[in-house]
């Protein structure tokens, strides 16, 4: 495997949304560990290099960062490190999995018939829970958002088509005008921060604000393992900047790129999660109560 170019594909959004990213940096730890010939010395030197390497290909991710963090401390005490990378990755891969499941289930149950559901994005958490809805016989339809700059929105669209989920596609701009027509939204999250706010690709801010002006629930679902315990000891959630280009390529004039925003709890009425449903303010207080437990 071209360890490099996997990274790569992380960084250029070849593999896109929180949770294929963090799968994929699983699979680029597990698959070295597979190949690795040297001894384990020297192995867990390049393996600490390579986890470095991935877990910041992406700045706005904590997912990516925690599932990478919980294998290479459990690495690093291994008597047997090539042997435990590949336990660990195979079993935190599993995982993802299966929190997206819980999530599909619980979020399905907030999906009635008729709803006119607005999305933004590409959420594989927020398909599942459109997929599931769809298997248990629900009827209804989605606004898709094409988000600019990289239309994330036509993979949405993609997704919907194949599930055979009706769905009309509108510019960002015409957002405002199609919640009115919404009876929900619902959008994936990067990171759930300490004060209950969530990251999410740009827009998602906007929308939500609009949300709540017309009366509009807006649902995040996202696994717990996105919230961002530094965010409780004062650290900024960093904001992905990204290249210009991507909007337009002219160097006389100053583009800005920022990938993701943060929308407030005020403008989310519920966050879905593998542990169930909860106000962002009670889930930040959940999560925050026991990371402190841990630390003191
Ligand atoms: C994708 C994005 C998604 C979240 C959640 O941004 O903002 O809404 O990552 O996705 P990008 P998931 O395309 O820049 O990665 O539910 O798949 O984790």
């Amino acid at each position: 495997m071209d360890y490099l170019k996997k990274i790569q594909d992380i960084k250029t959004l070849k593999v896109q949304g929180a949770e294929n990213i963090a799968k994929t940096g699983l699979t680029i730890l597990r698959d070295f560990a597979r190949t690795y010939k040297d001894d384990d010395k020297k192995f867990m030197r390049e393996f600490l290099a390579l986890a470095k390497n991935v877990s910041s290909a992406r700045p706005t991710e904590p997912a990516l960062r925690q599932e990478i963090f919980f294998v290479t401390e459990k690495v690093k005490r291994s008597k047997t490190p090539k042997k435990d990378t590949i336990r660990l990755c195979s079993f935190y891969i599993k995982n993802i999995m299966l929190v997206k499941k819980k999530i599909a289930l619980y979020g399905s149950r907030k999906i009635r018939n008729n709803d006119i559901i607005m999305t933004h994005c590409h959420s594989n958490t927020v398909m599942a829970i459109f997929r599931e809805a769809k298997r248990q016989g629900k009827k209804f339809s989605v606004i898709v958002t094409e988000t600019r700059p990289k239309m994330q929105g036509e993979k949405t669209a993609n997704d919907l088509l194949r599930m055979r989920v009706p769905f009309i596609y509108v510019v960002d701009s015409a957002m405002a005008l199609f919640m009115k027509q919404a009876t929900k939204v619902f959008v994936g999250a990067d990171a759930l921060l300490s004060n209950g706010s969530i990251v999410n690709k740009i827009g998602t801010e906007a929308t939500a604000i609009v949300a709540k002006e017309f009366r509009v629930p807006v649902f995040s679902a996202a696994g717990t393992h996105k919230f961002d315990e530094k965010t409780i000891f004062g650290f900024e959630e960093p904001i992905e900047e990204r290249d210009p280009k991507e909007i337009w390529n002219n160097k006389k004039i100053k583009i800005l790129n920022p990938a993701f925003d943060i929308t407030s709890a005020n403008y989310i009425s519920e966050i879905i999660t593998e542990r169930g449903v909860f106000s962002p303010n009670a889930l930040a207080a959940i999560l925050s109560k026991e990371v402190i437990s841990n630390v003191h």
